[in-house]
């Protein structure tokens, strides 16, 4: 029987297990990405585990997040980074050379082979034929150390895409059609993998931001195969010799399909403050726009500033509009510095910004109170651009530039003739912010700024897990709640006993509080519990304040798999109405909990109401042992 993309590339990549629906299977992993905000964790985990240089094939630490330096404390990490990587065998982008996924796909994806980033959008790769995987920073590291790296087998999904896009109708309004189609929860456990006659009019940075953006799916990952499209685009970057074709065979099969027709596709918004509560723009039309930003991992190649800028060209931006701009990577803004596309923009009024992430994690551009904002980026979380009245809206840069000219949403088409720009047969190539490891790692000393504390450590399980309910929230509740992040909170990235004081604040202001004063405890939580980013620190935090166990009603992937790293226990409420049971205070007890996380269930008792509840432990025997040693780290010492 004939195989499709991932199942290929799975093949190759297997180590343990079999490619049965939903086993857990282990897969040998390439190469590894950090980024900044996630990466000094994910090294000073990396150095505990004592390995000298990275088994990978490549491991790449990019700085991209934390750039504002407003105090030593950024400043002080990226210096960490930079000479821990040196050491340990990792080439280093120094900060300014662009964001990680945009690098990663310019400069160093290749088709075929596996990726493991600490970043949830690290996906983007998939965008080349690469199996490209979001997780904490703790596996990224176990994997830089050789680690396999493991999940349950993905249901792959068929998206078959028919036709070509219409003038103004962008890549982002397909994936934000998709996600209008099947929610933030509805991609958990899957893989997507794009096929049909549509490929072949995507490029490559059009699959770049699908792939990027089936993180908001809750995906495992998205891939598209390398094909000439991707052949091109390799040649372009001077990486010919890198390209290998990935195609499904004939006869592939699928556990679903999907079909998307492009040509009946229009412009897309996904408005505030979730992504999947998608409208078409023109329903959006006359709301009066603050700020618009156009940038991030997203939407921040060549091609999309290009557009971007001969949408400007000649023209004023509206009074009533900030326009910020971030280009993706060094090669971008170079190259439009040299053919005159910056300077367009400039002469608009648009205020360009460092090659990074800013505004969309919350690192300055905040907007006005109430502002209402149009952003090209992925997440429009509520709070997330650091003010929490915003409007966000989530927009193809089409339809950003357009509005930053009207001053209010604007549908493009309106614009008349759509601006045609092609991929280039040869990009700017010029590597020299990339810095190689050290022939000679013993003389290099990695330098530790007084900000980097060490990270908490999680205990073996005990026999009786006992605690109040501390708090109880919501469906959907982002790791951006669980751990907000923006310029005031990212240079604490090192420090989790100081990030543990907004743990959970923008639900439950009192929540680090109650959590110390009552030695810890449980959190309740409704479905998708941790859905966004791939922050190990949205466990960590809570792992300081003593949180045990959390209970939902269903959990995010890449957070549940933080969560049992750091020996936190995830349970899901059998009877779902079991959760409207459940009070703040209440206390609850696991009895003979050694015993009992053996098995697929767990009876949980509420002492306060003198109820029990059964929780079902959604977690391979593996895990079972890693919450019963207390997290990754111990488990991995205990294989030694
Ligand atoms: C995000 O987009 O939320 C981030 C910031 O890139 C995170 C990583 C982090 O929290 O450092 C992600 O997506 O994983
Ligand atoms: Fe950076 Fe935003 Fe992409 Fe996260 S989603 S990697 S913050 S650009």
């Amino acid at each position: 029987m004939g195989l499709n993309i991932a199942q290929k590339i799975i093949k190759k990549h297997l180590v343990k297990g079999k490619m049965v629906k939903g086993s857990e299977i282990a897969i040998r992993i390439d190469r590894t990405l950090t980024q900044d905000s996630t990466g000094t964790m994910a090294y000073l985990q990396f150095e505990a585990l004592g390995i000298d240089k990275v088994k990978t094939k490549k491991s790449v630490a990019y700085v991209d997040h934390n750039i504002l330096q407003s105090g030593p404390e950024n400043a002080d990490d990226h210096l960490y980074i930079q000479t821990v990587a040196k050491k340990h065998g990792i080439y280093f982008s120094r900060p300014g050379n662009g964001i990680c996924h945009q690098v990663n796909l310019e400069r160093f994806g290749i088709p075929g082979d596996t990726l493991l980033g600490s970043d949830s959008h690290t996906p983007t790769g998939g965008g080349i034929g690469m199996l490209a995987i979001g997780a904490g920073g703790l596996d990224v590291a176990v994997a830089m150390g050789g680690g396999e790296y493991y999940i349950n087998m993905p249901e792959i999904v068929k998206v078959n895409l028919k036709g070509g896009l219409v003038p103004w109708v962008a890549a982002k309004d397909i994936i934000l059609e998709i996600l209008r189609r099947l929610t933030v929860k509805g991609g958990v456990g899957k893989i997507f993998e794009y096929t049909g006659d549509g490929l072949k009019t995507l490029t490559v940075p059009q699959r770049a931001t699908i792939a990027n953006m089936g993180a908001e799916l809750g995906a495992t990952t998205s891939i598209f195969p390398s094909d000439e499209v991707t052949h091109a685009f390799l040649k372009a970057q001077g990486r010919e010799k890198d390209f290998v074709e990935i195609k499904a065979d004939c006869d592939a099969t699928y556990d679903e399909e999907i079909e998307i027709d492009l040509s009946e596709l229009e412009p897309l918004a996904a408005c505030p403050h979730s992504p999947d509560n998608v409208v078409p723009v023109s329903e959006l039309k006359n709301i009066k726009v603050n700020q618009v930003c156009i940038g991030s991992c997203t939407n921040s190649s060549y091609v999309d500033m290009m557009k971007v800028s001969k949408i400007l060209e000649g023209k004023t931006v509206a009074e009533n509009v900030s326009l910020v701009i971030s280009p993706g990577s060094r090669q971008v803004l170079n190259m439009m510095a040299q053919n005159g596309a910056l300077s367009s923009m400039v002469a608009a009024g648009a205020r360009v910004l460092e090659c990074a992430c800013g505004p969309c994690i919350g690192m300055g551009q905040s907007p006005s109170t109430d502002a209402v904002s149009l952003r090209t980026f992925n997440r429009n979380f509520e709070g997330r651009s650091g003010t929490v009245s915003a409007q966000v809206y989530i927009v193809s840069p089409e339809v950003a530039a357009a509005s930053a000219l009207t001053g209010h949403i604007t549908d493009p088409r309106e614009l008349g003739c759509d601006a045609q720009i092609k991929v280039p047969e040869e990009f700017l190539l010029n590597d020299n912010m990339i810095v190689a490891p050290s022939d000679d790692p013993d003389k290099v000393k990695v330098v530790r700024g007084p900000n980097i504390k060490s990270f908490p450590k999680a205990k073996p399980l005990s026999e009786i897990v006992v605690g109040k309910v501390l708090t109880k929230v919501l469906d959907n509740i982002t790791t951006d709640h669980i751990m907000p992040s923006n310029a005031k909170l990212l240079p604490y990235r090192s420090n989790i006993p100081y990030l543990s004081e907004y743990c959970l604040t923008p639900c439950d202001k009192d929540f680090p509080k109650k959590a110390k004063e009552n030695n810890g405890g449980f959190i309740v939580a409704g479905s998708n519990y941790g859905q966004g980013s791939s922050r190990e620190h949205a466990a960590l935090a809570p792992l300081y304040l003593g949180i045990k166990a959390v209970f939902a009603k269903s959990f995010a992937r890449i957070h549940k798999a933080n969560l049992i790293n750091n020996g936190i226990i995830p349970l899901v409420f059998k009877d779902l109405k079991d959760y409207d049971k459940i009070d703040e205070m209440d206390e609850l007890v696991i009895e003979n909990a050694l015993d009992q996380v053996n098995n697929s269930g767990v009876i949980v008792k509420n002492k306060t109401k003198n109820e029990e509840y059964s929780m079902l432990l959604e977690i391979t025997d593996r895990q079972k042992n890693m919450i019963k040693l207390g997290g990754l780290l111990n488990l991995v010492k205990s294989n030694k």
